[in-house]
């Protein structure tokens, strides 16, 4: 008998609903995997017990000498992974990894250039209902209207007109390639700080599906929770040079005490992307996304940008006759979770948008391939031309059980529910 069943019904029912779901729907939301369960023993085992302020073998507490393994490991494979010199693994989250990052350069007041939320960016990139719109002076660039890609070139008269502190690259809803070494040229000319934020490439980077930031960036931010398919946290990787900065700022900066469970999972997940399989796994994620852009194409959905060159594609629907919010919920209602999101030019609040964004990883870890993804194009096609008939959502969302159950994820554990 399960010792959560014993102690808490309600919490072991919640998990166990979860399990669930996520085993017998269909995970389209860009940000999202599924861990393996190596990665899930490690995030559930003691080393939640441990109070660990500091770094390996300078810590304020005693009793670190294990955590310190785990952490030592979880630096030292980051650093192999990416190439990089020096890795911090203890931000919470990619939020606060950004904060550190910028806070390790910036004052408060300071300029910084962001990508526009409504053109793929990051809140914490300089929106102003976050942190980093209210502590900086933000200016926001976009992509170009007439493809969807970055424009580099207003990017870089922007940048030589406002001078900024610091540029950030990176993306949270964009479909293609970014020119990393083209945005440190920009930065250099104006002397500013290149902050690279790879979450949601960073398993393709990991594998050179994506170029790197690595030798162009001052410093790189990442989650570890999307395409790397690590524990959901943060982490920083700089050269040398910046590294004392960044160590501090995240702690005593910052944050507390780490999470050392989450570290010992990123150590399993970034030992686990150094595989072969992680890299035909990486490939494959963007071949899926290829494919699965391809049929909604050839069903008449327009893309941002016409298609994709990574891991997720953009469903522009305003020539369509219905919101991102109501195509999400059809979806969800036909058992295919995705996300509703902005497009460039949008003109719909954020709870509502013309968008959906629609991703990959989480499927391909799943197993599904090519054909399984022209299948999700076909039914993703049929549910918003009728989202509201009952009979296709009734039909597709036993369709979609029927792959789900070919596919099957974290069996153990469903066994147990
Ligand atoms: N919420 C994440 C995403 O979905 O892209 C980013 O923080």
């Amino acid at each position: 008998m399960s010792a959560l069943f014993e102690t808490d019904r309600d919490i072991y029912e919640a998990i166990q609903a979860e399990i669930r779901r996520q085993a017998t729907q269909l995970e389209l939301i860009a940000s999202e995997n599924f861990v393996s369960r190596a990665v899930l023993e490690a995030m559930g085992s003691v080393m939640t017990n441990k109070y660990a302020e500091g770094l390996p073998a300078k810590r304020y507490y005693g009793g670190c000498e294990f955590v310190d393994v785990a952490e030592s490991l979880a630096r030292e494979r980051a650093c192999q992974l990416f190439g990089a010199q020096h890795a911090n693994v203890q931000p919470h989250s990619g939020a606060q990894a950004n904060m550190a990052a910028y806070f390790a350069f910036l004052n408060p007041g300071d300029k910084i250039l962001g990508m526009n939320l409504s053109h793929g960016g990051h809140l914490t990139h300089g929106s102003p209902v976050n942190f980093s719109g209210r502590f900086f002076n933000v200016v926001p660039y976009g992509v170009r209207e007439e493809d969807g890609h970055i424009a580099y070139e207003a990017l870089r008269e922007l940048a030589q007109r406002e001078r900024p502190r610091m540029i950030i690259a990176g993306a949270s809803a964009y479909p293609r390639i970014i020119d990393f070494e083209v945005m440190a040229e920009i930065a250099r000319e104006v002397e500013a700080i290149f902050l690279v934020d790879m979450a949601h490439i960073a398993g393709l980077v990991a594998t050179d599906v994506h170029p790197s930031p690595i030798p162009h960036a001052d410093v790189v931010t990442t989650t570890t929770h999307k395409t790397l398919r690590g524990p959901r946290g943060g982490m920083i990787l700089c050269p040398e040079i910046h590294g004392k900065a960044i160590d501090k700022t995240v702690f005593p900066g910052m944050q507390g005490g780490p999470l050392m469970h989450v570290i010992a999972a990123k150590a399993v997940a970034l030992k686990e992307a150094m595989t072969p399989e992680f890299r035909t796994y990486a490939r494959q994620i963007v071949a899926n996304a290829q494919a699965l852009a391809e049929r909604l194409v050839e069903h008449g959905f327009e893309l941002v940008s016409g298609g994709t060159d990574n891991h997720l594609l953009l469903v522009d629907l305003r020539r369509r006759d219905i919101t991102g919010k109501d195509a999400e919920a059809a979806l969800e209602r036909a058992g295919i979770t995705v996300n509703k999101n902005t497009v460039p030019g949008e003109t719909r609040s954020p709870f509502v948008t013309s968008g959906l964004r629609i991703g990959t990883p989480a499927v391909t870890t799943r197993g599904l391939a090519e054909p399984e993804m022209r299948q999700i194009g076909d039914w993703i096609a049929e549910v918003l031309a009728a989202p509201s008939d009952e009979s296709v959502t009734r039909r597709v969302r036993t369709e979609v059980a029927e792959l789900c159950a070919a596919f099957p994820l974290y069996e153990e554990l469903v066994a147990m529910a």
